[in-house]
């Protein structure tokens, strides 16, 4: 039976406490259903729809998170499989408009929530359902071929760590861009081939920075870059150090970023910088068939939701290598 009341963490204002406590559990609408949640990941944007940092309206008060999985509990506007949902003027997005998976129970529309096969680890796939769609798609939308090298930038963070993997799966040479040892450590457990640790070149000078990737990618540059920092300094760096003719992917949203390319150097290498935005359901189920083949695995930590104020600190400090996931349980 589903029960009246469960915990969950819950904030009224942008900034405010984040309060783990007792609330009631939704009512799904007729197209929804109700998904009693085992695990969900904590991502950057959870920090970002807390803190306020976007020109975008959040429901208040918040139920945030959107990496949710679990067990459909009970159930209650087709798109196309193929569509661009999540450019929807009207998107209603989980964790953001609508209280999402730091809740024992949470409602998704039925057609939208992504089909786990039986048997699915819950705490390892709920990474895959934001981070490792969206850099799938980011891969995609590079477009690039198997043998070119594809830069990360900020490649051992939740997105990061999984857009490494990805993109070896795919056939790509991997730079990945981030700071301190341990980034370095675990970028080259999911088989990353070139590192750059931003932390050990001059913060208001980048050449020397530019130099070294360009020099580590034949000398010309990656192919295409997937910026996954919080960083508006790396993400205009990209334009710089990408190869002519190559794609620049914005997927990170640092609050209040504008990416700078110079218009010159933009047009004599014929660039391309694209935006790309999570992924539609085939997008989905794709990058699902990447993790249960066993080509991308998720570097997770698992703590109670009690706990996620603890998450949000490390995240913030960019101390946070690869993804945490809370258990809706603790
Ligand atoms: O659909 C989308 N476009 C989408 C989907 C999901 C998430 C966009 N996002 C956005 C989030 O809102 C956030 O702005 O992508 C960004 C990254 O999310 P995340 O991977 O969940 O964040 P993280 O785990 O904190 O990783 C960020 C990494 O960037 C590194 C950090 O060290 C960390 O590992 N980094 C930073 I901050 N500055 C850097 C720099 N100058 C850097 N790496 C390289 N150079
Ligand atoms: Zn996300």
């Amino acid at each position: 039976a589903v029960p009246e009341k469960q915990m969950g963490v819950i904030f009224e204002t942008h900034g405010g406490p984040l309060e783990y406590k007792e609330i009631p559990v939704p009512t799904p609408k007729p197209t929804e259903i109700l998904i009693n949640v085992k695990y969900s990941g904590v991502c950057h944007t959870d920090l970002h729809a807390w803190k306020g940092d976007w020109p975008l309206a959040a429901k208040l008060p918040l139920v945030g998170g959107h990496e949710g999985a679990g067990i459909v509990v009970a159930k209650g506007s087709a798109f196309c499989e193929q569509g661009d949902e999540s450019n929807c003027e009207q998107a209603d997005l989980s964790g953001y408009t609508h209280d999402g998976s730091f809740q024992q129970y949470a409602t998704a529309d039925a057609i939208q929530a992504a089909k786990l096969p039986k048997g699915t680890d819950l705490a390892e796939v709920s990474p895959i359902l934001c981070a490792g769609v969206t850099v799938y798609k980011a891969l995609k939308t590079a477009d690039l071929r198997a043998g070119q090298w594809v830069a990360i930038s900020g490649a051992a963070g939740g997105l990061g760590s999984l857009a490494v993997q990805y993109a070896k799966a795919m056939g790509l040479r991997v730079l990945g861009i981030d700071g301190g040892d341990a980034k370095k450590d675990l970028f080259e457990q999911m088989g990353g081939d070139v590192f750059i640790d931003f932390t050990k070149y001059p913060r208001d000078d980048a050449s020397k920075m530019i130099a070294d990737i360009k020099a580590a990618t034949n000398g010309l540059g990656p192919h295409g870059v997937i910026n996954v920092s919080v960083s508006e300094a790396a993400i205009s760096q990209s334009c710089e150090y990408v190869r002519s003719t190559g794609k620049v992917v914005l997927v990170g949203l640092p609050a209040g970023a504008v990416c700078k390319s110079e218009v010159f150097q933009h047009v004599v290498k014929s660039l391309q910088i694209k935006g790309s935005y999570v992924g539609n359901r085939a997008d989905t189920r794709e990058a699902l068939e990447f993790f249960s083949d066993g080509k991308v695995k998720s570097p997770i930590k698992v703590v109670g939701l009690s706990q996620l104020p603890e998450v949000y600190s490390l995240m913030e400090q960019g101390k946070i290598l690869g993804r945490y996931v809370v258990d809706t349980s603790k």
